[in-house]
């Protein structure tokens, strides 16, 4: 029998993408549930079907245990408080939850899943499949192909994140402080503390918290669930993560280190054919991957590629992904496909 899926989160913005992209790659559900906080319960959301599920309105449910009784999948955006204090009542009641929050992403028995670089790793789930940081996913689906030319030593990435992943608030923040500034609301004398709520017309160092080494949590995810999910805890990973002011894809400077040589020529015809991988990258002709050029798409974009002289064995890329889609919520619904019969 076709899977009952639950939405955990419908009314958020990743909450919204999953039912889109059940719809995109028409999920064979039997059911469809839009489960989110008693606020929103009772409202509706659109739903243009998928399987069974004919389009039309979804009636928010409030989430609670009872909620997951007879679901098979649950797709959770909810922040990672929900995550934690529903994943009890999601396995008991013989679900798999498909988490896209921080909450399980490191636990020993908990698979952190990219389709195109380890799929194998759902085999051994118990109960909860964890989705990637959507910063992390664009960068593996780019490093597999490569990986899989030469073992990768060591990966500096600089990322130039949109507002998107900051959720719906942070993307309309966006488009009121640009007008603000346009409309020439006088700026007060801005504080340092009042620029760092101000992305219109600027980029903020910090995103999530800082730790004690002067990393954010976000630079440090990058780097250990690289290691998770490429399935090498010698992969070096330097990143620094940056919010810009753009409303949805992120962009990423890729620098990779290899063992051997590799070429750029060798590097391209790999992502060419590189499951999830479109290649843009024609500079005498202005093509490479732009964020506002990509919202809305499904792939992971490389362009800009070339070698890196700086090490023995360098390759440098761009590498662009719409953070909601790819960066959420196709990579979780694709973890859902993997678990189909
Ligand atoms: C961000 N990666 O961009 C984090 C969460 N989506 O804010």
């Amino acid at each position: 029998a076709n899977p009952v899926v639950a939405v955990a989160g419908a009314t958020g913005a990743v909450g919204q993408e999953f039912l889109r992209v059940l719809h995109d790659v028409d999920f064979p559900a039997a059911e469809v549930r839009a489960l989110a906080s008693a606020r929103s319960a009772g409202k509706t959301v659109p739903f243009e079907g998928c399987g069974q599920v004919p389009a039309g309105e979804l009636t928010v449910q409030e989430m609670t245990p009872e909620a997951f009784e007879g679901v098979d999948i649950a797709l959770f955006s909810a922040g990672a408080g929900v995550s934690k204090a529903m994943r009890e009542a999601v396995t008991a009641a013989g679900a798999v939850m498909i988490d896209n929050s921080s909450a399980f992403r490191m636990d020993e028995d908990v698979p952190l899943v990219v389709p195109e670089v380890n799929p194998q790793d759902v085999a051994w789930h118990s109960g909860v499949i964890a989705n990637p940081n959507c910063s992390t996913i664009q960068m593996v689906v780019a490093l597999k192909p490569l990986y899989d030319l030469s073992p990768i030593k060591r990966v500096v990435v600089s990322t130039y994140q949109a507002a998107s992943g900051a959720g719906a608030p942070a993307m309309a923040e966006l488009f009121d402080q640009t007008r603000d500034y346009l409309n020439g609301t006088p700026d007060e004398e801005l504080t340092i503390e009042a620029f760092a709520h101000r992305i219109a017309f600027n980029t903020i160092p910090h995103i999530d918290v800082f730790m004690d080494d002067g990393s954010t949590k976000e630079e440090w995810k990058m780097v250990v669930e690289t290691k998770k999910i490429m399935n090498d805890p010698a992969i070096e990973v330097a990143a620094t993560c940056v919010r810009v002011p753009v409303l949805r894809c992120h962009g990423e400077s890729i620098n990779v280190e290899f063992a051997d040589e590799v070429t750029v020529e060798a590097a391209r015809a790999a992502l060419e054919v590189a499951p999830g991988v479109v290649v843009m990258d024609d500079t005498e002709n202005k093509v490479y991957p732009m964020p506002g050029l990509l919202a809305g798409t499904d792939g992971t974009f490389v362009g800009r590629l070339r070698k890196d002289p700086t090490v023995p064995h360098g390759i440098a890329f761009w590498d662009v992904a719409d953070q909601i889609r790819k960066g959420a919520a196709l990579n979780a619904v694709q973890i859902a496909q993997l678990l189909l019969p």
